[in-house]
């Protein structure tokens, strides 16, 4: 068994493969209204291995010239984002204990070869609100430290239908995604793993 650091909770398996084809199935409507793009690294311009969309009035990009931030629009197509899925609200009011609704909802695809480094999350103004991710399709070897990058990490197996919620202590806890194991799920007609999480971002 796996001691988790303060203020991080796990529900393996919350959605049973009913509720995770319905919710890829919100996902594929999202893509659909708002395409994967690839993220840059400010300054560097280095594109990130994970593709990126949102959902919500407000949705998280980063490119070279402006950096890490939210926006109500789409970076490519400029469109407002698509809502956030009834789904993903109702699971938002079952386990977040936060009284407002979330505004952001970032999907991550990860293909077999993508990572996610080492992060804090900190581009919100709202760190009282929890962040709540979804995992969907393969497996993934995810960590996650204390608020100092040095500090001693854990890692977490997640796999489809896993939902964890961030909140206290892990809010601002460094985190990343080491490996996907492609191949682990049959739920995607391809390799990969999609992430969604729901962002409470300005201070209600
Ligand atoms: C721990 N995503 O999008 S989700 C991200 O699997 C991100 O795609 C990873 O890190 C993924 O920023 C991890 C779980 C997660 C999300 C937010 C956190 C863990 C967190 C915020 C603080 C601490
Ligand atoms: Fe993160």
């Amino acid at each position: 068994m796996t001691t988790l650091p303060d203020g991080v909770r796990h529900y393996p398996e919350h959605f049973d493969l009913e509720a995770q084809q319905a919710l890829l199935e919100d996902v594929r409507h999202v893509v659909r209204q708002a395409p994967l793009y690839v993220p840059t690294m400010p300054r560097t311009g280095k594109p990130m291995s994970v593709r990126m969309t949102n959902c919500g009035t407000l949705g998280w990009v980063t490119d070279r010239q402006r950096g890490y931030r939210y926006q109500a629009t789409h970076p490519e197509t400029a469109a407002p984002w698509p809502k956030i899925p009834s789904m993903l609200l109702d699971l938002w009011r079952e386990v977040s204990a936060y009284p407002h609704p979330p505004e952001a909802c970032l999907v991550n695809f990860y293909s077999a070869d993508a990572r996610m480094g080492l992060h804090q999350d900190r581009d919100e103004e709202d760190f009282s609100a929890p962040v709540v991710s979804v995992s969907l399709g393969d497996d993934c070897l995810f960590r996650i430290g204390g608020v100092r990058r040095a500090d001693a990490t854990t890692s977490l197996r997640l796999r489809s239908g896993d939902v964890i919620v961030l909140g206290g202590q892990s809010r601002l806890a460094y985190h990343g995604v080491d490996r996907i194991y492609a191949g682990t799920s049959m739920l995607l007609k391809t390799e990969g793993r999609i992430n969604l999480t729901l962002r409470r971002v300005t201070i209600p």
